[in-house]
C-alpha cells in the first residue's frame, strides 16, 4: 500500500492527470493498477486518530438485519436460509445454508465492478467490461481489511426538518450540497482527510415504518420513489476535495431514485467509476443519529469489514461505529 500525501493529491479541477481518461475522473491518481480507489484515503495514521475517537464503549450496527426488506428492493432476490442438521451423524447441531444471496439484497456498498462508464465505456481506472466478466478485477476483496478509519455522520433529514423544509424521503426529492455543508454547520462538525461519510436521508426511517403492503407496492425497480442526494458535479468535485474515503446513505441508491441510467452525469458513475469513490447504500443510521444529538458528536470510529469475496461486486458493509 503505497503511503498518501494529503497534500500532494490533485485538486478536482486538476484532473484528469492521466492521457485520454474521461474528464473529472481520478483515474492514475492512486497508480495504473489500482483497484482500491478512495478507500486509499484510509490511511494507518487515520485509523490511529479514529481509534481516539473511542471514549464510551458504545456500538452502533449500521447494517440492516438479512432479508429485511420484504420484498428486497429493485427486484433482488429474497435469501433463503436453512438449517442444515447433524441428525444423519447422530448429533446435535446445525449449520446454515444461504440459498440465492444477492450482496445487494440490503445495506451494502457497491464496489466499484457494480457499474461502469457508459460514455467511457469502462470502469473505474479503465478497467473494461471483459475484466470484470472474466476476472477478480476491482472485486470487494480489495476492501477486506482496508475500510476502517474516521466515521462522520450528516444528519442531512433533521436539519432540513429543523430548517422547515423538510424531505419526503418516499419521493426522489434531493438533498445539495448546501444543505450537507449547512447540515455540517449546524452540527459543529467537519470533515476531515480520509472521512466515511455517512448522510441519514430519513429514508429507512420511512421504509420501516411503511405498512407491508405499502413495502411491497414500492419495491420494484419502475415503482420505487426515493430521496438521495444531489448528483451535481459540484458536489463530488467537494467529496474529492475533502478526501472523502466513501459515503454511505440509509437511502435506495445515494441519488434519488429514479436515476437515469443513460445520464452521464448520474452521481453512480460520476463516483463509482470516475472516482473509485464507494457507495453505500441502505444504511441503518437512526440510533446513530439519535446517539449523536445526545452526546453532540457526530464523528466515532468506524469499521466495517466486507466479505472476503474475491471478485465480489459488492458487499454488505458489516459495519459499526464505535463511540
Ligand atoms: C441503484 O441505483 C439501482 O442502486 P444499486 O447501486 O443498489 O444498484
Amino acid at each position: 500500500m503505497a503511503k498518501i500525501d494529503f497534500n500532494k493529491i490533485p485538486k478536482f479541477s486538476q484532473l484528469p492527470v492521466k492521457a485520454g481518461a474521461p474528464a473529472d475522473s481520478n483515474w492514475g491518481v492512486f497508480g495504473d493498477d489500482d483497484e482500491v480507489g478512495c478507500v486509499n484515503f484510509l490511511t494507518p495514521e487515520g485509523i490511529v486518530e479514529a481509534a481516539k475517537l473511542v471514549r464510551n464503549g458504545k456500538v452502533f450496527r449500521l447494517d440492516t438485519p438479512i432479508n429485511y426488506a420484504s420484498p428486497p428492493l429493485f427486484n433482488r432476490e429474497p435469501v433463503h436460509h436453512a438449517k442444515k442438521s447433524f441428525e444423519s451423524y447422530g448429533l446435535l447441531g446445525f449449520d446454515d445454508v444461504l440459498d440465492s444471496y444477492n450482496t445487494q439484497e440490503g445495506s451494502q456498498w457497491d464496489g466499484l465492478g457494480h457499474v461502469g462508464n457508459l460514455k467511457a465505456q469502462s470502469y473505474y481506472n479503465g478497467v473494461k467490461n471483459d475484466a470484470i466478466k472474466g476476472s477478480d478485477k476491482l472485486g470487494i476483496h480489495n476492501w477486506a481489511d482496508r475500510f476502517v478509519g474516521r466515521g462522520v455522520l450528516i444528519d442531512a433529514f433533521r436539519y432540513r426538518a429543523g430548517a422547515g423544509r423538510p424531505v419526503n424521503p418516499l419521493n426522489d426529492e434531493k438533498y445539495s450540497l448546501e444543505d450537507l455543508k449547512e447540515a455540517l454547520k449546524a452540527q459543529k462538525t467537519e470533515l476531515k482527510p480520509g472521512s466515511i461519510m455517512l448522510v441519514r436521508t430519513g429514508w429507512m426511517q420511512a421504509y420501516l415504518g411503511a405498512t407491508p403492503a405499502a413495502k411491497t407496492a414500492m419495491a420494484p425497480m419502475e415503482k420505487l420513489k426515493a430521496c438521495g442526494i444531489d448528483a451535481s458535479r459540484e458536489l463530488v468535485a467537494w467529496l474529492w476535495d475533502n478526501h472523502v474515503a466513501a459515503i454511505g446513505t440509509d437511502c435506495p441508491a445515494v441519488e434519488p431514485w429514479p436515476w437515469d441510467f443513460k445520464d452521464d452525469g448520474a452521481l453512480h458513475y460520476r463516483t463509482l467509476s470516475l472516482l473509485g469513490l464507494p457507495l453505500g447504500e441502505q444504511f441503518v443510521l437512526d440510533k446513530l443519529a439519535d446517539d449523536c444529538v445526545a452526546d453532540g458528536r457526530w464523528e466515532f470510529m468506524m469499521v466495517s469489514v466486507p466479505l472476503h469475496l474475491q471478485g465480489g461486486i459488492a458487499s454488505p458493509p458489516n459495519a459499526v461505529a464505535i463511540k
